[in-house]
């Protein structure tokens, strides 16, 4: 295994790999059997919540939002208040950062240590069985220098005017979420760390893939940090979401940005909430793009079940740790299911 510091192997872009022509793709990104993208459910999707309905019908938006964390750890939301040219916008400028040529992408390349820049994989295990994707990490509000691609031009004002969207949606989500377990409408926010939440962006580009069948644009993981918004491309679906031994593919709503709950929340919530696996699936013809943007607690603070959601009944299910001990997991195995958060579970 290379350590945090470097790659254990030189990096392949895969855009490079898919307009190459082969029509084979390398062994490398070829998943074993069971981890390849079958049949998967595609009359089913996750619940869609009007965020307008919390002012009219506050009580049943409240229970539907709170039956979506429960049930699915995934939900849509649609009139959100985002601008809808913003959301496109947000997008589409990363998308135009993955076409900018190779020199420049590559003047960003990241490393395994903040991870920050542009890269083609998660973890740093040799020979390990890779994904179909390139992207961008970029640290947004953190204790880190954020890495700014300077083109396309407008990509950090467009990124800016989006994080203070998100910021709003995420502290309204956070109050709902609290008041769903019977908190302090302020609950969540706190022990996220105030107003010193952290929070990244995850640009993603999954190129057209010769072989779909064989690969995953991203393998199935559940989210290690709080709260995660998603901008879904809008003309490819690719998402799939668990529910039980079954995938359901994502109908993404017009304009809506997709909610998931993260493994901090699942801990805090001492499980009421789950954070649940997901994963993408590739295309023969066309490029995917997506933009999650995760909203986390502060790096260094305890993460343990709230206090009010341990009785006898609802021991504790997890031990406290920071969200950055938390993480060095996915950052150095790469994304590897629900593993992480189930093995931490306090041995009953
Ligand atoms: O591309 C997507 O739809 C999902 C991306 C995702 O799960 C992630 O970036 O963690």
């Amino acid at each position: 295994m290379g350590s945090l510091g470097e790659w254990p192997e030189p990096v392949v872009c895969v855009q490079s790999l898919s307009e190459s022509g082969e029509l084979v793709i390398p062994d490398q990104y070829v998943k074993p059997p069971l981890e390849r993208p079958f049949s998967c459910l595609s009359d089913v999707n996750i619940p869609v919540i009007d965020l307008a309905d919390l002012s009219v019908s506050r009580e049943v938006t409240m229970k539907k939002i709170l039956e979506a964390c429960r049930e699915w750890g995934f939900f849509q939301l649609v009139n959100h208040g985002v601008r809808t040219e913003l959301v496109d916008e947000a997008r589409e400028i990363w998308r135009e950062f993955f076409h900018e040529p190779m020199e420049v992408k590559q003047k960003y390349a990241n490393s395994p240590k903040t991870y920050e820049g542009f890269g083609s994989r998660l973890g740093v295990e040799k020979g390990a069985i890779l994904d179909w994707n390139d992207y961008y990490y970029l640290n947004y509000l953190s204790h880190c220098r954020t890495k700014w691609p300077s083109q396309p031009s407008s990509l950090r004002e467009v990124m800016e005017e989006y994080s203070n969207e998100i910021l709003r949606l995420g502290a309204t989500l956070l109050k709902v979420f609290s008041i769903n377990l019977g908190l302090k409408e302020d609950y969540l926010q706190n022990a996220f760390g105030g107003r010193d939440v952290e929070t990244c962006l995850r640009a993603n580009f999954y190129p057209k893939c010769p072989q779909p069948d064989l690969t995953l644009g991203l393998s199935s993981h559940s989210d290690p940090g709080g709260v995660t918004f998603l901008l879904p491309d809008k003309q490819v679906c690719g998402l799939q979401v668990r529910k039980g031994d079954q995938w359901i593919t994502v109908k993404p709503a017009c304009h809506a940005i997709i909610v998931n709950i993260g493994d901090q929340l699942q801990v805090l919530s001492n499980a009421a909430y789950k954070s649940v696996e997901h994963r993408v699936v590739v295309n023969p013809n066309k490029e995917r793009v997506s933009l999650a943007y995760f909203y986390n607690p502060k790096n260094d603070l305890l993460i343990q079940p709230i206090s009010k959601l341990v009785t006898s009944q609802t021991p504790a299910l997890y031990p406290p740790m920071t969200f950055n001990e938390y993480r060095s997991f996915i950052r150095t195995k790469g994304p590897h299911g629900k593993l992480q958060v189930e093995s931490l579970k306090c041995p009953r």
